[in-house]
């Protein structure tokens, strides 16, 4: 059982970070209430700023003995309200984005170590200024932090070649729920010595610490980008084409990324300086992009070779190869700003599944049918990252409008959408997390072994459940 926090206590809280890392008027307050998407609104009567990893152990340490439950929030740029406080008023939020050093950067053992606040574009920016990459890469590299992109374990659109933000960890530092601190940042690719405790904080939301700092691989900087942007038949042909290109010898690629003509058409008419760049209409498209160390041309040759020969065997309809770096901009403008898009067609209801990359051409075309049986009205705006399996099927409604009776049909389009994918052994959540909007969902659908398990951990690390009560597991 949680406690509500004593002027006493909020007075002892606010001295550990000093008044600069104090935030307690309402006005202050207000945007860490709201969720990114404005489905949540929370409540709290302080935010705390710490600047150090001492300040963060210190806070723990008293809302532990205290009992008093802790929201931590970095970028504030959740799909799933992960880091928006309950609406009780009683949790206290812990803001990461003073702690925004770049500690330690090694180019010869390819390793950045960052703290938790800096954003994520700071960091790509960090490892770019000593010739290396980053590459985790996601529409909201401007704003989110690094420390939610690894308790979230962010996905994005360099997944293909680079892996999930848990594959690019080598070592983290973790305040645990009890204000010790868990150093473990190592810069090592071999350390077989026990439990990964690593993997235990990532992706876990909060819910069993806080993330201060992390030591994060880096990559050879690529010097040669191939971008395309080919116009498809349907999925199985994006499926077909993404498979021969790699058994063409093209292990350079790091992004493959499915569009429906509906969202070419939805950014055209609402982003601004957006177009549509093929003179004929398709019904699906595909954003390519290959890259590679080396100063080369061979790779656009490669590249448009194959999908030439794609175009002839009838796999692609058409194909536009970025010819400027300002062209390769604007094709990933497009697809960056398909999530914006809908917002302003309308209001929309949200999956992010995942299913066998071979699986989703069947998985699209049931997922509409049952969908569109559920509620025809809806505009099935269905894209992502094919070449990760993973894709945002989501439904508009037909216009600008509230369509009430459009949103009251939301469980069973969930329901619908989430048990098809767990037909196809799937995920309810491919990369943006659990947060509280699917927490009850998570029990229906995640095995109960593993559940239980989940459950054991909390309460182990845990065990008075102050860390984001309420996200990922419900209270024990
Ligand atoms: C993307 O891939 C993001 O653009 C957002 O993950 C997806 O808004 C969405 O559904
Ligand atoms: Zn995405």
């Amino acid at each position: 059982m949680l406690n509500t926090p004593t002027p006493e206590l909020l007075n002892q809280l606010k001295q550990i970070v000093g008044p600069s890392g104090v935030v307690d008027q309402p006005q202050d307050i207000a945007p860490y209430l709201v969720d990114h998407r404005k489905l949540y609104r929370g409540a709290t009567s302080l935010v705390l700023r710490p600047e150090s990893t001492e300040q963060v152990s210190q806070i723990l340490k008293l809302c532990h003995a205290h009992h008093i439950g802790v929201v931590p929030v970095g970028g504030n740029t959740s799909y799933c309200g992960g880091a928006t406080p309950s609406s009780a008023g009683n949790e206290i939020v812990v803001s990461l984005s003073r702690l925004k050093r770049i500690r330690h950067i090694d180019p010869d053992n390819y390793t950045l170590t960052v703290e938790a606040g800096c954003v994520l574009a700071e960091v790509q920016q960090a490892a770019e200024a000593a010739d290396r990459l980053f590459p985790l890469s996601l529409g909201s590299e401007g704003s989110c932090q690094i420390g939610g992109n690894l308790s979230t374990n962010a996905g994005g659109t360099a997944v293909l070649r680079y892996g999930m933000a848990r594959d690019l960890v080598l070592g983290l530092e973790v305040v645990l729920p009890d204000g010790r601190v868990l150093d473990d940042l190592n810069a090592l690719r071999k350390n077989n010595t026990g439990y990964d405790l690593r993997d235990l904080f990532i992706g876990a939301e909060g819910t069993l610490g806080i993330i201060t700092a992390a030591t994060l691989k880096l990559y050879p900087l690529p010097r040669t980008r191939v971008t395309a942007l080919v116009a498809v038949d349907d999925p199985a042909a994006a499926v077909a084409l993404l498979s021969f290109l790699r058994s063409s010898g093209s292990d350079a690629l790091s992004t493959f990324e499915l569009m429906p003509r509906i969202a070419i058409e939805l950014v055209c008419r609402h982003i601004a300086g957006i177009n549509d760049p093929f003179d004929d209409t398709h019904p699906w498209y595909v954003l390519i992009e290959a890259s590679t160390a080396q100063l080369t041309d061979h790779l656009t040759e490669e590249l448009s070779e194959v999908l030439v020969r794609s175009q002839q065997n009838q796999l692609v309809r058409e194909v536009l190869l970025a010819q400027s770096s300002s062209q390769r901009e604007f094709f990933w403008r497009i697809r960056e700003t398909i999530p914006e898009a809908q917002t302003r067609a309308g209001g929309s209801i949200k999956h992010d599944v995942s299913v066998s990359i071979s699986d989703l051409p069947k998985f699209i075309e049931e997922g509409t049918a049952l969908c569109k049986g559920i509620a025809p009205e809806g505009v099935m705006v269905i894209y992502g990252h094919l070449g990760d399996g993973s894709l945002h099927f989501n439904i508009n409604t037909p216009d600008a409008g509230a369509h009430p009776e459009f949103f009251a049909k939301k469980t069973a389009l969930n329901n619908a959408v989430h048990e098809l994918a767990m037909r196809y052994r799937g995920s309810i959540s491919a990369e943006h997390g659990i947060g509280q909007l699917k927490r009850d969902e998570l029990v229906e659908f995640k095995n109960p072994v593993a559940m239980q398990l989940m459950h054991t951990i909390k309460q182990a690390l845990d065990p008075h459940g102050i860390m984001n009560p309420g996200k990922v597991l419900a209270g024990d």
